[in-house]
């Protein structure tokens, strides 16, 4: 049988073929972890337990080719690819104007991993009930100038769910953002349901993470899905070259053709035509930081696995 992924666990995952849930086991060779053997989003090939004694409905074979996914770097022992989801249409970023306060940074890598993977990528700003600060507001207005749809909302109130949801229509999208930002809350308001939510603690800000598996909800709508996913302290990108890294930044990118020197980082070498743009305004200076922050980022991650 034929079925995609919404959940998994360390031992099981949940498989979904012709609107039934199976929960299956893996068959051997798929349960090699720290390879994202399976993850959610998976379209792969299950037999069901004829013994109906036995624990589980079936047993996955074989996962089909993914066609695209959504990963970052996970730094908890041995660095590796962690793979959030895969074969989604887009992503949504989801942050907080406060509870936690957004971290512009963190929204910029996220949509970078996002473009490099080749998946378009909307901004979702959420508590916008707690209001808004001015310098939040500020730096926000860049983000619809690149091309992204930038959605205000409340899951509080109800602000901007019908801007959500028309965004989500029809497509699978996977939710990502800081824990607390209140995904889990939004797509328990957007589908109709009840997630597990939490309140952040006023203690440390930061908030504690309530999600802890990532899971496939499916929608209404034939092929529309709502991913929801534990949320991160900072995200960190996986697989990025430091030289590729302005290319996936759509301002940045706009320049980068022009610089003197072809493998230009775009810090100080002469004839930089990104170094230009800044200068005369037309590249943010905000966003510009956030790249050499990435950049340097990156490198020391890159330092410090060798
Ligand atoms: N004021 C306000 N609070 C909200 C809003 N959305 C969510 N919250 C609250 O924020 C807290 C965190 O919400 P969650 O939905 O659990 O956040 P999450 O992003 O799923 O967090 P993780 O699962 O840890 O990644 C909960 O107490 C929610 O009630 C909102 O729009 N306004
Ligand atoms: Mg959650
Ligand atoms: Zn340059």
């Amino acid at each position: 049988m034929r079925g995609q992924v919404i959940f998994r666990s360390s031992r099981e995952v949940k498989v979904i073929s012709d609107g039934q849930v199976f929960r299956c086991d893996l068959a051997g060779r798929l349960r090699k972890e720290g390879k994202n053997p399976v993850v959610v989003g998976d379209w792969v090939e299950f037999e069901r337990n004829e013994n109906a004694d036995r624990e589980a409905d079936g047993r996955v074979l074989s996962v089909e080719e993914r066609k695209v996914w959504l990963s970052r770097r996970r730094d908890v022992g041995r660095a590796r690819e962690l793979i959030l989801a895969a074969n989604v249409d887009q992503v949504a970023g989801v942050f907080s104007v406060q509870k936690p306060n957004i971290k512009f940074g963190a929204l910029d890598r996220l949509l970078m991993a996002s473009a490099c993977m080749g998946l378009p990528s909307i901004v979702v700003i959420n508590k916008v009930d707690l209001g808004i600060p001015d310098d939040v507001e500020e730096r926000l207005r860049v983000y619809p100038t690149l091309g992204y749809q930038l959605i205000r909302t409340s899951a509080e109130t109800g602000e901007g769910l019908d801007d959500l949801e028309e965004n989500l229509r029809g497509k699978a999208t996977v939710l990502s953002g800081p824990s607390g930002a209140g995904k889990s809350s939004l797509i328990s308001k957007v589908l109709g349901i009840d997630l597990k939510t939490q309140e952040v603690s006023d203690h440390n800000d930061k908030g504690r993470h309530t999600t802890t598996a990532v899971t496939w909800h499916p929608g209404e709508e034939e092929g529309s899905a709502i991913v929801d996913t534990p949320g991160f302290r900072d995200w960190a990108l996986w697989g990025l070259e430091p030289r590729e890294l302005s290319h996936w930044m759509p301002d940045l990118a706009a320049h980068v053709g022009d610089c003197r020197f072809n493998d230009c980082m775009h810090l100080k070498e002469p004839g930089c035509a990104v170094l230009g743009a800044v200068e005369s305004g037309e590249i943010e200076a905000r966003r510009y930081r956030s790249y050499v922050g990435i950049l340097e980022s990156v490198i020391e991650r890159q330092d410090r696995d060798r």
